[in-house]
């Protein structure tokens, strides 16, 4: 726990959030400026800056927010059509909360972002 971090304190309960998915190691919950239809964020409970960090520091974790990430899309009836699955890393990669988070995104046709 970090006391700055925004998704750190979203853990400890100190700031509400819409939790959909929640497991010893992980937390998910909406992202509060949805891009699609059902927009969620994968957490690891414990404070990492970011997917490659975590990767290096905590493969196992790193699998586990991933398998966390795919539980959700299932929760959530993406699997039938699919989604997208992103992390953002650093600034030129769009991050803003510098705490490992997954997007999962679905409900509606995303498009091709790379062509
Ligand atoms: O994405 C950071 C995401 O975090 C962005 O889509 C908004 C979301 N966000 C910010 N504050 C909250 C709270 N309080 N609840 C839920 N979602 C939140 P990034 O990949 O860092 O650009």
């Amino acid at each position: 726990m970090t006391d700055d971090c925004l998704f750190c304190r979203i853990v400890a309960g100190e700031i509400p959030a819409t939790v959909v998915h929640e497991t010893d190691d992980t937390l998910a919950f909406r992202d509060i400026d949805p891009k699609a239809p059902v927009h969620v964020l994968v957490i690891s409970k414990a404070h990492h800056r970011d997917v490659a960090t975590l990767a290096v520091a905590d493969p196992a974790l790193a699998g586990t927010v991933l398998a966390a990430c795919a539980a959700v899309a299932e929760q959530e009836g993406l699997t039938g059509d699919g989604y997208r699955l992103i992390f953002n890393v650093g600034a030129h990669g769009g991050q803003e909360v510098f705490h490992v988070h997954g997007h999962v995104l679905g409900g509606r046709p995303l498009g091709r972002m790379l062509s």
